[in-house]
């Protein structure tokens, strides 16, 4: 039976695709530090799983983790754009020292595959929509040049050293277990927890700025089909994952509001430094490559997501 370690596994997206893979019945080792990443979120599945407490900023840590293991999904990271704005140093460490640990440990210890979170982030504010992957990339902020950075890096190990390595450049995902109380948290699950204490939700910019949100199980489908598709198919590339629809903050507050019996208006403010305007993916490449498709859409997506909260 094959061996999946997945880093990140206490987090929002780590959490999802180690449910997914221990209820399959794959064998799972989970690496995480718990710095935004809870135990709770694998509460009932502890026991069916080996974990592995650790820092992806260590080498030796990392490297421990990737023995005898088959395939990784490299999940792990610090997000947050305005996270990295403010402290560049410590999610440059975690984020592209811990990718190039990953890489390490998977080519000292034989791994056939790592899928890697890449982010929608790397495509800047360029013109043109929808994004594409033979769009170079212009990141602004440095999580964005982090993020792409560690997709070269994959690409680099696939050329150098015949590792098999997909990156999957996430939009906006959402859903479950998203951390909603951080000063970093991701604007839905911030949004949904704000309406439903009564609070004023703030909103940076005019609104009119576009995403294009993308529920969790999207995300984990990507990464099953993607680890599962032939070499030649997948090895060295990039791929958006995504809806193929782009949704305004506004638009996605008017929503919420009235999921929640929330009749408050958001406090408009300044636009948030190092923020990407608009944003929509073009999804053809995962399409043809690995056959994915959006399995949850937009609205489907909210009601799942302010149903769990
Ligand atoms: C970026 C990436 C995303 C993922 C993520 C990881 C883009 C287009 N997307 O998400 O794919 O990699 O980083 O962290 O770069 N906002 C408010 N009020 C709030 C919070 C956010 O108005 O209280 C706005 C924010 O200014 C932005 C939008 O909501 O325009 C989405 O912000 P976010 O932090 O949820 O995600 P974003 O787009 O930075």
């Amino acid at each position: 039976m094959a061996t999946y370690l997945i880093t990140g596994a206490a987090g929002f997206i780590g959490s999802h695709l180690t449910h997914t893979l221990v209820t399959r019945g794959d064998k799972v080792r989970a690496f995480d530090n718990f710095s935004t990443g809870s135990r709770r979120n694998l509460s009932r599945i502890l026991n069916r799983i080996e974990f592995h407490e650790g820092d992806l900023r260590d080498a030796d840590a990392v490297n421990r983790a990737c023995e005898g293991v088959d395939y990784i999904l490299h999940q792990g990271a610090l997000p947050s754009v305005p996270r990295s704005v403010k402290d560049p140093r410590t999610s440059h460490e975690s984020n592209l020292n811990g990718t190039f640990n990953v890489l390490e440990g998977a080519r000292a210890n034989g791994v056939k595959r790592v899928v890697y979170a890449a982010s929608s982030s790397a495509y800047g504010n360029q013109p043109g929509f929808p994004r594409h992957e033979g769009m170079k990339p212009q990141p602004i902020a440095p999580y964005p040049v982090q993020k792409l950075a560690g997709e070269l890096y994959m690409q680099s190990y696939w050329q150098v050293y015949g590792l098999e390595t997909v990156c999957l450049r996430y939009f906006n995902i959402f859903g479950p277990r998203q951390v909603p109380d951080s000063p970093y948290s991701g604007v839905m699950a911030k949004f949904i927890l704000q309406m439903m204490h009564g609070d004023t939700p703030t909103i940076f910019g005019d609104g009119e700025q576009g995403r294009d949100f993308t529920y969790i199980d999207n995300a984990v489908s990507a990464n099953l089909l993607a680890m599962a598709a032939p070499a030649e198919k997948v090895a060295g590339r990039v791929f958006n994952v995504a809806c193929g629809e782009r949704h305004t903050l506004n638009e996605t507050y008017r929503i919420l509001a009235q999921l929640l019996g929330f009749d408050g208006l958001p406090m408009y403010t300044e636009v948030r430094a190092g923020d990407v305007r608009d944003s929509l993916a073009d999804i053809t490449a995962a399409q043809e490559a690995f056959g994915y498709k959006p399995l949850v859409g937009f609205e489907e997506g909210l009601r799942r997501t302010v149903a769990w909260y």
